[in-house]
């Protein structure tokens, strides 16, 4: 009973601490807060990574170590110079903790040669090493040499440093008690650079962020991006061509460009760098957070947590919100992706009741697990709340097929109508409605998708208007089938919620928009074709030959609403978010000449379907 007692009166304190900073300190310092320190910590190898240190002023109690190891820089650089804000959010910042970010090897004022989302090694000897000995050295120093720690560890990070959270599981260090990977990169032949093996074009300036070795420890960028001579995104990359055009921008001390051109293919390279294969038996706690609109990084999210699921019995959780990428740790008060609004206050709510309630349970406190969190915080995009589940996918899903039937027509059977339009290589379809040079796409995962719908080679299917709410947990499948003249094809599959006519506007809507018939992008994804039936070894198409091609689109947490539409658009290209398919079958599309880029007929038959992951409640 005693226990009990105690067990409660700790969660009470917990609950009261959380609160008491319900309210944050507007003028907070970190100057006046925290002290600042620099050091190369020694790896196995002999390497020196540069890593920053801020540690309480008040040193009258012990503190855990939040760690982000991260290739986008810890400056400011200098002992005396100090970030306006560190650490996963505010709260966290202003309750205490010692807060470390270090440059991973080979990047800015760190040792060592950078590798790209670097092979993990299991069964490391002597001086071998990986992502996860640079971590376990790391934490190791660490916990043997900064005054006031108490000997727990949590690693986070967005993005690539969200990889480098999920990597630290992997190094086995006792003290590492709780890890967020955040929109983390699972893989790049799925995650930023490729989606199912077609090339993100629209990542093509960013190629320049990570594809040269700088000569030792430098706090100043030893890159540029290309400057282009148009912000016509679109017209750029149309007049550019063939790819091999593009060389003249990268040269071959650009590796990172070199080694997307020679390896077009799911191939040891890629394989070997991909994470999610290595998530087994973790035993750290882990949140995985993503935003369900986020252009960078789905695949990551959604398969790391589903990895550890499979493979470990260790504490797992997830919580995707109505985010694009990264927007989780801003604090703007109303949240909007591109053109459509979500609501207030949603990444300070979560900051504060769900990633600072995370890690202060397991690094200050009881660790046990009861910490009041789902096992999967889902935002419902369409009904604008959140859903609290008990596994993700949820297990009362049905498996429920929607046809792309004939007049354009959703239906609940297979017909034996057939859709065809013409893909020209010379006038793709536009992955957005905008005119700008992008670093990476982004709205265009809410973005409005009527002025695709109004294309002659872009395919609509769409049920009847919704007399009842139609909600959507989990995967969806696309399961086509096709035909096409040429002998080599891209499909995307886009799925879109239709608004009424009388949807109001909000006040993120542009003037020259109107919300009354809104098509939303809810998912989207594109299966290159050549790689149907494997991502290894690409096929080409026979010419005129029905032909399968599955796509598997990440998970949504949407309903539907009655009144709305469902909606489904079928096409083959996609630009520039996704290079070119010269519809003529080439072993290497990076070197695909001018004359293989042909105009083809391609055909949707009636047995195609999109499989959802219907919620009956
Ligand atoms: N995953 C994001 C990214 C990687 C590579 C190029 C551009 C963006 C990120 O780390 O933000």
């Amino acid at each position: 009973m005693k226990l009990f007692r105690i067990t409660l009166l700790l969660n009470l304190f917990f609950f009261i601490g959380a609160q008491s900073f319900a309210q944050l300190q507007e003028d907070y310092s970190v100057e006046e807060n925290y002290t600042k320190m620099e050091v190369d910590i020694p790896m196995r190898d002999g390497k020196k990574l540069h890593t920053t240190i801020y540690s309480p002023i008040d040193t009258s109690t012990e503190y855990p170590i939040l760690m982000q190891r991260t290739p986008y820089s810890s400056r400011p650089y200098g002992e005396d110079q100090f970030r306006s804000k560190i650490g996963p959010n505010e709260y966290l910042m202003q309750q205490g903790n010692i807060i470390v970010y270090q440059d991973v090897r080979g990047r800015w004022m760190s040792e060592g040669q950078y590798d790209n989302m670097r092979a993990f090694i299991p069964n490391k000897t002597g001086e071998q090493f990986d992502e996860a000995s640079d971590t376990y050295d790391t934490i190791e120093w660490l916990i043997n040499n900064v005054e006031n720690n108490n000997g727990r560890v949590g690693t986070w990070g967005i993005s690539y440093p969200g990889f480098y959270a999920t990597y630290s599981l992997l190094s086995d260090h006792p003290a590492l008690k709780a890890a967020s990977p955040q929109a983390s990169i699972g893989d790049f032949f799925f995650d930023d650079f490729h989606h199912n093996g077609a090339y993100l074009l629209s990542y093509w300036r960013a190629t320049a962020l990570f594809g040269y070795q700088k000569d030792g420890p430098t706090d100043e960028a030893w890159y540029n991006l290309p400057e282009l001579e148009t912000q016509d995104q679109y017209q750029f990359f149309l007049d550019a061509g063939p790819l091999s055009n593009l060389d003249k921008y990268y040269g071959e001390d650009n590796i990172f460009w070199q080694q997307l051109k020679e390896h077009p293919n799911y191939d040891e390279f890629w394989q070997s760098r991909g994470i999610v294969q290595h998530m087994k038996n973790i035993k750290p706690a882990v949140m995985i957070v993503g935003g369900l609109f986020d252009a960078e990084d789905l695949y990551g999210p959604f398969n790391i947590y589903k990895s550890i699921e499979e493979h470990s019995d260790n504490y797992n959780s997830i919580v995707f919100g109505p985010w694009s990428h990264g927007d989780w740790a801003r604090n703007e008060d109303r949240q909007a992706v591109g053109n459509v609004y979500f609501g207030d206050n949603i990444s300070e709510d979560f900051q504060e009741n769900y990633e600072t309630v995370f890690f202060n349970h397991f690094l200050k406190g009881e660790a046990d697990g009861n910490n009041g969190l789902a096992e999967a915080h889902m935002y419902d995009t369409g009904e604008r709340k959140w859903d609290n589940y008990k596994a993700w996918p949820p297990k009362a899903v049905e498996k429920r097929p929607f046809y792309l039937g004939e007049n354009e027509n959703l239906t609940d059977n297979p017909s034996d109508s057939k859709e065809e339009f013409i893909s020209d290589p010379k006038k793709p379809v536009s992955y957005n409605n905008e005119i700008k040079m992008v670093f990476t796409p982004r709205e265009y995962m809410t973005g409005d998708q009527r002025f695709a719908a109004r294309r002659p080679d872009v395919l609509v299917f769409e049920t009847e208007v919704l007399e009842e709410d139609l909600k959507m947990a989990g995967p969806i499948e696309a399961r086509l089938q096709v035909a096409t003249t040429g002998t080599s094809s891209d499909w995307v599959v886009k799925v879109i919620d239709v608004y009424p006519p009388d949807a109001e506007d909000y006040e993120e809507t542009p003037a020259h928009l109107k919300m009354s018939n809104y098509h939303m992008m809810v998912r989207s994804e594109v299966m290159r074709g050549r790689f149907r039936n494997g991502f290894e070894n690409p096929e080409p198409f026979e010419p005129n030959k029905k032909t399968a091609v599955n796509i598997n689109l990440q998970d949504i947490n949407h309903t539907f609403k009655k009144g709305h539409k469902l909606q489904i658009q079928v096409q083959s290209t996609w630009f520039p978010l996704i290079d070119l398919n010269p519809q003529t079958y080439v072993p290497n599309i990076f070197e695909a000449e001018e004359e293989d880029f042909q105009k083809q007929t391609h055909t949707v038959y009636g047995d195609s379907a999109v499989i959802f992951s219907v919620l009956n409640e």
